[in-house]
C-alpha cells in the first residue's frame, strides 16, 4: 500500500537581481519549455502550474545597504511574496517547487516553508546543494550580491532584518542547514560557517567518502527527527561541463552520476516536501543543455528510476 502522491505547484520566480549578471529571470520559461511540468505529470503527480508569483509593489521601504547589499528594496519585494507562496502553498496540502531565479528567491521560499513547519509543529532541515555557500551577510560579502546570502538570512544571521521588515521571519536552526557540493567560500563566510557549527559538505569530502554516504548521514537525521526536508538546488553545485547555464561556475561539481544518485536517494528517503531549482541562466546556456539536465534531475528526485527497485534501496539485491 503506497500513500498517495502529493499534489506539485510549480511557482516561478523569475528574480535575477540577487546576481551580478541578469539572465536567470529566463530560468522559470526555460524549465517549462525543457517540459517540467510534463515530466511531473509523467510521474504520476497531480501538477499545477501556478505562474510566477509576483513581487510585492509597491517595494517595502528600505534605508538599504547600498554596495553592501544590492537591489535589497527588490529582494525584500520578493521575498515577501515568495514566504507568502510557500507558506499558503504547503498549508493547502501541496508541495510547491520553486523555479527560479537567482538563488535570493530561497530566501523567501524557505521562510514560506519554515512558517508552515512551525505551525504544523514539525522540525524543518535544508539540504543546500550549491558550489557556494551563500552565506555571507552585508558584513561579509565580497560582491554585495543578495544570492551569496541567503543560507545566512535563513539561518538567522544579522544584518539582513529588512528583508522581512514586520513580516513573519522564520529562521532555521542552523544546525538543521546541510550544505553539500560546496568549493567555493570567502574568507570571512569561512569563519562565519565554522563559528556557527554549520554542515559543510565540500567535494573533498564527496570525492573521498562517496555521494552516497554522506547523503545517507543527512538523511537518516531527518528521519531520526521526523523532519520535513526541503531541498534548495542550485545548479551551479553540478560540474559545469555539464550545466554551463549558470553565472558562477566553478570548476570540480557534481557529476551526472552523483548528481541522479543525490536525486534517487532523496526519492527514496521520501522526505522531501518543497524543492527550489535555482540559478538556472539561460542566456549563458548552451542550447538548452543545462535546463534539460535540471528537469532530467528534478525527475528522478520524484521517483524516476532505471529499473523498478525494491522498498529498501540502500542493500545491493540479494542473489539466490
Ligand atoms: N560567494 C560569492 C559572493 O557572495 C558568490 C556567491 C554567489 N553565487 C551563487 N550562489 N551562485 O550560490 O559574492
Ligand atoms: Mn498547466
Ligand atoms: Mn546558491
Ligand atoms: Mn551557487
Amino acid at each position: 500500500h503506497t500513500p498517495p502522491k502529493p499534489r506539485v505547484a510549480l511557482l516561478g520566480a523569475p528574480i535575477d537581481l540577487g546576481a551580478s549578471l541578469r539572465g536567470a529571470c529566463m530560468g522559470p520559461a526555460a524549465l517549462r519549455i525543457a517540459g517540467l511540468e510534463e515530466a511531473l505529470r509523467e510521474r504520476g503527480f497531480d501538477v499545477e502550474d501556478r505562474g510566477d508569483v509576483a513581487p510585492r509593489t509597491p517595494a517595502p521601504q528600505v534605508s538599504g545597504r547600498g554596495e553592501r547589499a544590492r537591489n535589497l528594496a527588490e529582494i525584500a519585494a520578493w521575498a515577501r511574496s515568495l514566504s507568502d507562496a510557500a507558506y499558503e502553498t504547503m498549508r493547502d496540502g501541496a508541495m510547491p517547487v520553486f523555479l527560479g531565479g537567482d538563488h535570493s528567491l530561497s530566501m523567501g521560499s524557505v521562510n514560506g516553508v519554515a512558517r508552515h513547519a512551525a505551525e504544523a509543529g514539525r522540525e524543518l532541515f535544508v539540504l543546500w546543494l550549491d558550489a557556494h555557500a551563500d552565506f555571507n551577510t552585508p558584513a561579509s560579502t565580497p560582491s554585495g550580491n543578495m544570492h551569496g546570502m541567503s543560507a545566512a538570512l535563513l539561518a538567522g544571521e544579522e544584518g539582513l532584518e529588512e528583508v522581512f521588515g514586520d513580516e513573519p521571519r522564520r529562521p532555521i536552526d542552523p544546525a538543521n542547514l546541510h550544505l553539500f557540493g560546496i568549493r567555493s567560500i570567502d574568507r570571512d563566510e569561512r569563519n562565519l560557517l565554522v563559528a556557527r557549527g554549520i554542515d559543510v559538505v565540500d567535494m573533498r569530502l564527496i570525492d573521498e567518502h562517496g555521494a552516497s554516504v554522506l547523503m545517507r548521514r543527512v538523511l537518516e537525521r531527518v528521519a531520526a527527527r521526523n523532519g520535513m526536508l526541503h531541498v534548495s538546488f542550485d545548479l551551479d553545485a553540478l560540474d559545469p561541463a555539464i550545466a554551463p547555464g549558470v553565472g558562477t561556475d566553478v570548476p570540480g561539481g557534481l557529476t551526472y552520476r552523483e548528481a541522479h544518485l543525490i536525486m534517487e536517494m532523496l526519492h527514496d528517503s521520501g522526505l522531501v516536501t518543497s524543492l527550489d531549482v535555482v540559478e538556472l541562466n539561460p542566456y549563458l546556456d548552451e542550447r538548452g543543455k543545462s535546463a534539460r539536465l535540471a528537469v532530467d534531475l528534478v525527475s528522478s528526485l520524484f521517483g524516476r528510476q532505471v529499473f523498478a527497485r525494491g522498498p529498501d534501496n540502500a542493500l545491493a539485491p540479494a542473489l539466490p
